[in-house]
C-alpha cells in the first residue's frame, strides 16, 4: 500500500513528507493507522547526525497511537479496531530478560530493531524501490506503520490519540521512573533538574506517590510556573543562586534531628553529564538514589569521587522508565483517563504532518513542552 510519512533523508537535513510503499504485516506483526505522534528528542538527536547509530533514510518517531487495521498470520493478542500505542521497548515475555522479572529490556528483537529492521531482518517501508529503514521499532512519523505485536500495547478506547500518544514516550519515562525505578515512597523528598517533557512528568509522578518537598531545578526561569503546575514545590535556577548548586540543595533538604540534608531520591532529566553528577552528589548520604533519565551524546562520561557510592549514595538509569510496556502502558492511559495524571496542558502544540518540521525548530528554540502531530 502507499502512505505518506515525513523521511529523514539525510542527516542535518529536514524532513521530507512524501508518499511512500509499505508492505502488510508479515507473521506476528500487525499494520497500524498511527493517529498521532509526538516529537521528542532521540528523534532530533538522530535527524541531526549526531547519533553514531543513524540510519538514513530513514522513517523517525517512537511516540505514537492509532488503530490496528490489519494483522498477519498467527497474531493472537490484538485485532483489527484496537486501539494501541507502539513500543520502542517491547515486551514479548519469553525472553530471558522479561522472564527474569529484574529489567524491561525486553531482547527478543534488539538486534534488528537497532538495525533499522523488522524481526525478519527486512524493511516494510521502501520508496521507487529502495530500501527505507524503520526507526525504534516504531516510524509513527507515517500515517500507516508496521509493528511486531510484542511491540504494541493494547489500551481503552476512549482515549484521545492526540493526548495518549505522549504515553509512547515522555509520559511513562517520567512517571515510570518514580513508580518503577526509584520506587518512591509517601513523605519523600526529591529534587528534579532538567524541567522539560521528562521532567515535569518526573513532578507529576512525585505528587502521585505522595512525596513531601518536590525541588525543581532549571536554568530557564519560565519553567517554574510549569513545575508547579504538576506539584512543584520549590524551585531553584542555578544561575541565581549565587554558589555551588550541590550545597545549596543540600542545605535545602535538611531534615530531621541530624541536619545532614541531601534528597531521598533525584532525577537527571537533562542528559548533561555535568548535571548527573550534581543530581548524585545531591543525594542524602546513606540512602540518597540518583536516577539517570537523560540520555547523554554519544561519547559522553560521568564522574564522582567514589566516596559518593562507598557512603551509600546509588547511581541508577532508567530506559522507558523502566516500564513494560504492554502490562504498563494501558495501566497509564486508564490514570489519565480516570484524572490521577494529566497530560493535555503538557502538549503545547498541534501539528499537520505538513508542519512536522516546524516541531523540530520549536524543539532547537525551547518553545513549550511538546509538540504532537495529528494525522
Ligand atoms: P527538554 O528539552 O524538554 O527539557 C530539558 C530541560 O532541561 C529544559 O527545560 C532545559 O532548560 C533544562 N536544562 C538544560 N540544561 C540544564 C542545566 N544545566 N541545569 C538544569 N536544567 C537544565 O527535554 P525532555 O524532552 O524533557 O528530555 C530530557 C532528556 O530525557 C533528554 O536527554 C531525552 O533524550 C531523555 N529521555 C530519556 C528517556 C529514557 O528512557 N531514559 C526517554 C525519553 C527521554
Ligand atoms: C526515548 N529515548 C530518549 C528519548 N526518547 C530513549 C533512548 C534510548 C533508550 C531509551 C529511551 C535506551 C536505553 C537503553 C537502550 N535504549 C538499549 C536497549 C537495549 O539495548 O536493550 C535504546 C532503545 C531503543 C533503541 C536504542 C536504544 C533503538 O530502537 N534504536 C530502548
Ligand atoms: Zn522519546
Amino acid at each position: 500500500m502507499k502512505t505518506r510519512a515525513a523521511v529523514a533523508v539525510a542527516a542535518g537535513k529536514p524532513l521530507e513528507v512524501m508518499e511512500v510503499d509499505l508492505d502488510g504485516p508479515r507473521a506476528g506483526e500487525v499494520l497500524i493507522e498511527v493517529k498521532a505522534t509526538g516529537i521528542c528528542h532521540t528523534d532530533e538527536f538522530t535527524l541531526s547526525g549526531a547519533d553514531p547509530e543513524g540510519l538514513f533514510p530513514s522513517i523517525l518517531g517512537h511516540e505514537g497511537a492509532g488503530i490496528v487495521v490489519d494483522v498477519g498470520p498467527g497474531v493472537t493478542t490484538v485485532q483489527k479496531g484496537d486501539h494501541v500505542i507502539p513500543l520502542y521497548t517491547p515486551e514479548c515475555r519469553q525472553c530471558p530478560s522479561c522472564l527474569s522479572r529484574k529489567t524491561n529490556l525486553c531482547t527478543a528483537i534488539r538486534t534488528t530493531q537497532g538495525q533499522g529492521l523488522m524481526p525478519d531482518g527486512t524493511s516494510r517501508f521502501s520508496c521507487n524501490g529502495e530500501r527505507i529503514f524503520h526507526y525504534m521499532g516504531c516510524s509513527t512519523f507515517s500515517n500507516f506503520t508496521v509493528l511486531p505485536e510484542t511491540a504494541v500495547a493494547k489500551v481503552n478506547p476512549d482515549a484521545p490519540f492526540e493526548t495518549i500518544c505522549y504515553i509512547g514516550c515522555g509520559v511513562t519515562t517520567g512517571i515510570g521512573a518514580v513508580i518503577n525505578t526509584a520506587k518512591v515512597e509517601q513523605g519523600a523528598t526529591a529534587v528534579v533538574f532538567g524541567l522539560g517533557g521528562i521532567g515535569l512528568n518526573v513532578i507529576q509522578g512525585l505528587r502521585l506517590a505522595g512525596a513531601d518537598m518536590i525541588i525543581g531545578v532549571d536554568v530557564n526561569n519560565a519553567k517554574k510556573p510549569w513545575g508547579e503546575r504538576f506539584g512543584m514545590t520549590h524551585f531553584v535556577n542555578p544561575k541565581e543562586i549565587g554558589g555551588d548548586l550541590v550545597p545549596y540543595l543540600v542545605n535545602l533538604t535538611k531534615r530531621g534531628a541530624d541536619q545532614i540534608g541531601g534528597a531521598d531520591y533525584t532525577f537527571d532529566c537533562t542528559g548533561n553529564t555535568t548535571v548527573m553528577r550534581q543530581a548524585l552528589e545531591a543525594s542524602h548520604r546513606g540512602w540518597g538514589q540518583s536516577i539517570v533519565i537523560g540520555v547523554a551524546g554519544a561519547g559522553q562520561e560521568i564522574a564522582t569521587r567514589p566516596f559518593q557510592l562507598v557512603t551509600g549514595r546509588v547511581w541508577k538509569g532508567t530506559a522507558f522508565g523502566g516500564a513494560r510496556g504492554r502490562t504498563d502502558v494501558p495501566k497509564i492511559v486508564d490514570w489519565y483517563l480516570a484524572g490521577k495524571i494529566e497530560i493535555d496542558p503538557m502538549i503545547t502544540a498541534k501539528l499537520t504532518l505538513d508542519e512536522i518540521n516546524k516541531g523540530f525548530d520549536m524543539m532547537h528554540a525551547g518553545e513549550g513542552i511538546r509538540s504532537v502531530v495529528v494525522y
